[in-house]
């Protein structure tokens, strides 16, 4: 049985190769040759991966899809085995010199989501994006492109979901009923048409299949899930040590303070300035025994500085490890440092070498690497980065070596960054899982870096925009990002501080950043109400650690996001037409966590907030919300009317009144979430019960993942997982199941205090943590 189908015919060639039974790759390629099969996103084994499937010169068929290929016109048309259409071409591709592009049917239900960390609405309709990795320093609601380039999105259509992945590196752009409002088309400016697509049916059923096709992230160390201090820069060895006592004095927890280039002598990468930072080993130290986590910047470029004791110039040009201008010499170009060199991260020997300057004695108390500037940001040139010409010698494992142009090479260039910087501190210290944090990325860079959404602003506007920007980088395979809090550029207001850090808690990664020049932005620079409401917010944090740490390795394992989309969650609310469309601000935490911020945050107006059909709970009061009213919906597309008063799939709704001292907060009825006792860092092993809040509902469960927070020793069975149940028994009582521990981690914890909402007054029940299965609660 064959595993792919090829269409020749109007001098193309299709091949559509079944990878599973819901992912198709469809390859074209001119002049009757198909593309080379080489690719930075995928790994060769998923390429390699085959469905079994029917094929006939008409199409092919998998237990779960149809692809049939008009005979004359070669347009293909893929469809559920129900009929349901899932995409179809709406024109054959064109070409034009060198760049290429495709046009799909576009359907006036259909909603688009995904495209990685590009601004404004999540919903991408009636946008026209581009795919070219930019500084985008100050970026605003109109700026794009952005740091990231992920060519993926979802379609989302009355419930069901399909994904399109192009694999191509080069500046690409996608437009989505501009300029036809049936259609949606896509192309890329050189490079071969090679695309992938995922057939759901549901967001989360194409989530993880675009996750087993890029790679998953792995799971990145607790700590890191902590609460983290950054700005640019702290300016001193004095500087930093006030932040980290003031940190423990004010009882605010803390896990990493982050070291930015004004660390390094003179912006160079790899050294220290030994008047600001005399005795940089005993400052890290010091962090450490303090139980922080220190994360230092590493720029990509290497200053050129020939014959000046500059070891990773000198070593880099006696290895031959810079990228070339045309006429072969090393590029130079200018940033923070002055003129530079830029490693050739397209070969296997240069990413090789890189992970070895990372040997240097600097790092040894260091626990994570920031990768910075690596779109590349180059300054005093028009495009801001290396000219299209610059030459890299592709050398990688699964590619016929060859000189490849920056046009090429550029949208890879920071993930290939950040995979050397993460290969380099995996083999400088094996056993330790490596933070790396990258600016710049391309679809599967989720494999080596967490990334944050760059420049942002400290307005209203940008505290607003966090939540779709991250959301958006959820779908696009990063689970774990972040934004910076309270604003890079500019001072954010005392209030606007104070709603970023609340909201922040929920975000993947929460690192309070900022830029020069502007005011300090530490917890507890705005004096009272102000320190109190933000250390009780990353205090509420650190308390959920369990829930969030658990979320974290659900992500890592499945690629569902930690931050989601309601449609996510909830795809048959209101007969599939995504809730968020009605309010972007609000987002899922997990699946039982629903944050509801302000839509409009600087606003003192009332706002609906719209629960999802289920029952809910207020996660600070513990009240559960019976009897609401139904959502009124606004927008959308209108076929939501019908369906109004439906409980089982319209939103109910609540009227919430901005109040300074509480991020709205709601739990999902049929969960149980694990928190436990403050500490001031993941370094501390929390003293007390493990507590599981158990919010009733029709099924009701809870899942705990443990393992020892920094090592890979839970690949070998070092890990704690259990699950947790609940169900109302026939005469009212409600029986709470504790699941058998798998793995060989021992808890910290040897009783469980279970509370119990929905049941008249909470209820606190102690219990011992034996082999008790059961515990029946009346
Ligand atoms: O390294 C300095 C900054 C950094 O703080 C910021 O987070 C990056 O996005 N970096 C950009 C370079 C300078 C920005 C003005």
């Amino acid at each position: 049985m064959s595993a792919e189908i090829d269409w020749l015919g109007q001098g193309r060639v299709m091949r559509i190769t079944a990878l599973r039974d819901d992912i198709l790759r469809v390859q074209v390629g001119r002049d009757g040759a198909l593309p080379a099969d080489e690719s930075w996103a995928v790994p060769h084994a998923r390429r390699a991966a085959r469905a079994a499937l029917q094929a006939s010169p008409a199409g092919l068929r998998t237990a779960a899809l149809r692809a049939s290929i008009d005979a004359d016109s070669g347009a293909l048309r893929i469809e559920a085995l129900d009929g349901r259409e899932v995409l179809a071409d709406a024109a054959p591709p064109t070409w034009d010199r060198d760049g290429f592009r495709l046009s799909k049917c576009l359907s006036k239900q259909t909603h688009i989501f995904g495209l990685g960390d590009k601004i404004g609405a999540l919903d991408r309709r009636g946008r026209s994006v581009v795919l070219w990795n930019t500084d985008a320093y100050k970026f605003q609601e109109s700026t794009d492109p952005l740091y990231k380039a992920i060519p993926f999105f979802l379609g989302f259509t009355q419930g069901h979901a399909y994904g399109l992945f192009l694999d191509n590196s080069h500046q690409s752009r996608f437009e989505f009923g501009v300029l036809h409002p049936d259609r949606l088309s896509f192309g890329a400016n050189g490079g071969s048409i090679d695309y992938y697509v995922l057939a759901g049916p549901t967001p989360k059923d194409v989530i993880s299949a675009y996750h087993w096709l890029t790679g998953p992230a792995p799971l990145p160390p607790l700590w890191s899930f902590g609460y983290q201090q950054s700005r640019y820069s702290y300016m001193s060895a004095d500087a930093v040590r006030t932040v980290a006592t003031t940190m423990r004095e004010q009882n605010i927890p803390c896990d990493v303070l982050w070291f930015d280039i004004d660390v390094l002598d003179r912006n160079r990468p790899f050294t220290i300035d030994p008047d600001r930072f005399p005795d940089f080993p005993a400052l890290t130290s010091i962090l450490r025994t303090q139980g922080f986590k220190p994360v230092i910047i590493t720029d990509l470029h290497v200053p050129r500085l020939p014959d000046q004791g500059y070891a990773p110039y000198d070593n880099g040009a006696a290895g031959d490890h810079f990228v070339r201008d045309r006429t072969g010499a090393p590029y130079v170009g200018d940033v923070w440092p002055g003129p530079c060199c830029f490693p050739d991260f397209t070969r296997q020997a240069t990413r090789d070498w890189w992970g070895t300057l990372f040997r240097n004695p600097i790092f040894d108390q260091i626990a994570g690497i920031w990768n910075d500037m690596n779109e590349p940001s180059v300054f005093w040139t028009d495009s801001r980065t290396m000219p299209l010409d610059v030459q890299h010698r592709i050398d990688e494992p699964g590619f016929a070596p060859r000189t490849a142009s920056h046009a090429e090479i550029h949208n890879l260039f920071g993930m290939q960054n950040a995979r050397a910087t993460y290969d380099g501190l995996l083999a400088n210290r094996p056993g330790r899982r490596p933070f790396v944090m990258s600016r710049a990325s391309f679809a599967g860079g989720q494999r080596t870096a967490l990334t944050w959404t760059g420049d942002n602003s400290a307005t209203w506007n940008h505290l607003r925009q966090s939540t779709p920007m991250l959301l958006s980088l959820g779908l696009s395979g990063f689970a774990f990002a972040g934004c910076d809090l309270g604003g890079f550029a500019g001072s954010p207001s005392p209030d606007l501080l104070t709603r970023w850090l609340q909201l922040g808690m929920f975000n993947p990664v929460s690192r309070n950043h900022s830029d020069k020049g502007t005011r300090a932005q530490e917890p507890w620079v705005d004096g009272e109400p102000h320190t109190t409401l933000r250390r009780r917010a990353i205090e509420e944090r650190y308390r959920l650690l369990p829930y969030i740490y658990s979320l974290a390795e659900e992500s890592a394992r499945l690629g569902l996001p930690m931050m989601r989309p309601l449609f996510m969650e909830f795809p048959d609310a209101t007969g599939g037409v995504p809730l968020d469309l009605e309010a972007d601000s609000q987002f899922m935490f997990g699946p039982a966590l629903l944050v509801a911020p302000a839509p409009y945050p600087d606003t003192l107006d009332d706002y609906q907030v719209m629960l999802p059909p289920g029952d809910w709970y207020d996660y600070w009061t513990g009240e559960a919300l019976l009897n609401l009213p139904f959502a009124k919906l606004a927008g959308g597309s209108g076929n939501e009317t019908n369906l109004r008063h439906d409980p089982a799939t319209m939103p109910r709704a609540i009227t919430v009144r901005p109040d300074l001292a509480r991020l709205p907060v709601y739990a999902r009825g049929g969960s149980i979430i694990p928190r436990q006792p403050l500490v001031q860092h993941t370094g501390q092993t929390p003293q007390g019960a493990l507590e599981l809040a158990v919010y009733p509902g029709p099924v009701c469960r809870g899942s705990l993942y443990l393992d020892d927070g920094e090592s890979f020793a839970y690949r070998d069975g070092e890990f704690l997982r259990q699950e947790f149940t609940c169900k109302t028994r026939p005469d009212g009582t409600l029986a709470l199941g504790i699941g058998e521990r798998e793995g060989r981690t021992k808890p910290w914890w040897d009783r469980f205090t279970i509370i119990v909402h929905g049941r008249g007054p909470v209820r606190r029940i102690d219990i011992a943590d034996s082999a008790q299965a059961q515990v029946i609660i009346v």
